[in-house]
């Protein structure tokens, strides 16, 4: 390769979602491409998630692509698919699109410099691999770096511990063992379900009380799916209608303009309809009006205390006061999970009361006792949407690195690029609505705006893009007077950089809605892609294309 090459037109980093899109669209653009993914295989967080019980908390058929040509012949076989069929679905995605050959897996991107003179990227990988690119497409998504508590002692426990995303490929058995869980979100609800069918005893450590919601889980059949499919394409446009990329519509009533009976029976009729549709689909103040989502909240806790038989244990489970106000903090799905607590073999620990000292060579000791484990199952979470990125040491101009560009607080324009770093594009990364919005919306709202980008940039010969420094500001101040406006600053939760000691507290993603966000994408492009600096840089080829 001489100077005047390049490897590749545009690098892609992580085949999840995100990433798949992009490579689909973009070498059908004809633009050379290559995804560099760390695991083994096809899926993001799919790839990784495979402890007992991983599931999707979003309902057939809105988590996955809108594409005809890949929902005509796919179904699932649950309206909640596991992990196994997320990872079949993926393979169905690779045999269709043809992914594969364009992918160089077990290579994780650990670093990338901005060559000015050039216009171009300088990719570094783990297994020394380097690739020079003109732009870069970052789809690490929003939970793609594990977060382990620094608990002393964790190295001293002589069974075993795992993350939930760091679960064994291979699988982890837990039939007979004793098993402790530390946390209670998504994945520490999920594990639990599993552990309490077939441990001898499970122990779960809750910290904050995860606001779980029904699944309403059912077996698909075919012919409902495809008695369904004739409704697809307007669920995928709806899709890309509503806050959370959901096809759930939330009610145009506020909560106090019903009577107290009917408030009930509205909140009911989204309990049965089950996955999100208490969240997404409630009344439209809960999100916005402390005495509106405490009427949400008070009757979440009733379902809770309906089912779980020792009064004390319900009331750590689901507290008379809430923790935080319903919904924003993320709220999980269960089937069993409230059950759970009648059974024999399952303890609660509260940590709010009794919190972990440290773990030990037998388990984990509280301020109370010491429990003895032999697996402890560390379902603590990630360093959620920077993690990702701020993983990979991005060199942009004048030597600015990205993880110290944000240690201070996340800046970008639209959610999508920042300021001394050219031609680089990150896509479901902070102040967009990532952490709020479904995968595959996102995917394609987000991705479909940054396919055109580049393809514009392409036809007019353009080799450099960068985020205007005004442009920054403004988006920041929008996300910072919108969530002003939320509830979502009121919780310590992963949505505000809270779960991770040390990160700065602030709503990581953009909080006005998918509507609203790609409106302002799309006025971008349509004036030129306002908000960037455009520039006509040394030409290059590639190699490849
Ligand atoms: P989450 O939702 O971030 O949950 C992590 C859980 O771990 C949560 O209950 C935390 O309690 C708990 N946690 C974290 N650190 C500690 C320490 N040091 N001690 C005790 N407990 C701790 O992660 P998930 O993997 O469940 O889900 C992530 C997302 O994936 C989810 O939102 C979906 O979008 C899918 P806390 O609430 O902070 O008090």
């Amino acid at each position: 390769m001489n100077d005047d090459q390049l490897d590749f037109d545009i690098v892609i980093v992580g085949a999840g979602f995100a990433g798949v899109f992009q490579l689909h669209k973009l070498r059908a653009s004809g633009f050379s491409v290559v995804l560099l993914e760390a695991g083994s295989g096809l899926g993001g967080i799919w790839h990784w998630n495979c402890y007992p019980g991983a599931r999707v908390d979003s309902h057939v058929p809105v988590y996955e692509f809108s594409d005809e040509d890949l929902w005509r012949d796919w179904y699932w076989d649950e309206r909640f698919p596991d992990w196994k069929a997320l990872r079949s679905y993926f393979a169905y995605l690779d045999e269709k699109w043809d992914l594969s050959r364009d992918i160089k897996f077990d290579t994780r991107v650990t670093g990338a410099t901005w060559n000015e003179d050039g216009s171009t990227w300088h990719v570094a990988t783990d297994n020394g691999d380097a690739v020079r690119c003109r732009f870069m497409v970052v789809c690490t998504g929003f939970a793609s770096k594990p977060h382990i508590p620094d608990f002393d002692g964790l190295d001293d426990f002589r069974g075993i511990s795992t993350h939930t995303a760091r679960w064994p490929q291979e699988g982890l058995d837990m039939t007979g063992l004793r098993v402790g869980i530390i946390g209670t979100g998504a994945s520490g609800v999920q594990v639990t379900q599993e552990a309490a069918k077939v441990a001898a005893s499970v122990t779960v450590f809750q910290r904050t009380p995860i606001m779980a919601l029904a699944m309403q889980q059912r077996a698909l059949t075919r012919d409902e799916q495809d008695h369904a499919k004739a409704g697809y394409p307007a669920i995928f446009q709806t899709r890309t209608e509503t806050f959370a990329g959901f096809d759930i519509i939330r009610s145009d009533h506020g909560a106090f303009d019903v009577d107290d009976d009917e408030r009930r029976a509205g909140f009911e009729r989204m309990w049965q309809a089950g996955g999100f549709t208490f969240w997404a689909g409630n009344y439209g103040d809960v999100m916005i009006d402390e005495a509106a989502n405490r009427t949400a909240y008070d009757f979440w806790r009733g379902k809770v205390h309906e089912r779980v038989n020792d009064p004390a244990v319900a009331e750590i489970l689901a507290p008379t006061e809430p923790p935080h106000p319903f919904g924003v903090k993320r709220p999980s799905l269960e089937q069993t999970y409230y059950d759970l607590f009648n059974q024999a073999n399952v303890t609660l620990v509260d940590l709010q009361a009794n919190p972990i000292k440290r773990i030990t060579a037998a388990g984990v000791r509280t301020a109370a006792t010491e429990h003895e484990f032999d697996l402890i199952v560390l379902a603590t979470g990630f360093d959620a949407v920077t993690g990702g990125l701020t993983s990979i040491d991005f060199e942009g101009t004048n030597g600015r690195r990205l993880k110290a560009s944000w240690a201070e607080g996340v800046h970008t324009h639209l959610g999508l690029a920042s300021v001394g770093f050219p031609n680089l594009v990150y896509l479901y990364g902070p102040q967009s609505p990532s952490g709020f919005c479904n995968g595959p919306t996102c995917a394609e709202v987000q991705g479909g705006w940054v396919i055109d980008l580049l393809t514009h940039l392409r036809d007019r010969g353009v080799t450099r893009i960068e985020a205007t420094q005004e442009a920054e500001q403004a988006w920041s101040e929008q996300v910072a007077m919108i969530s002003e406006m939320s509830l979502f600053t009121k919780a310590d939760s992963w949505y505000m950089g809270a779960n991770i000691p040390g990160k700065k507290r602030e709503l990581l993603n953009y909080p006005g809605g998918i509507p609203l966000y790609a409106d302002q994408c799309r006025t971008s492009a349509a004036n030129g892609y306002s908000g960037f600096e455009l520039a006509q840089g040394p030409t290059r080829s590639t190699e490849a294309g």
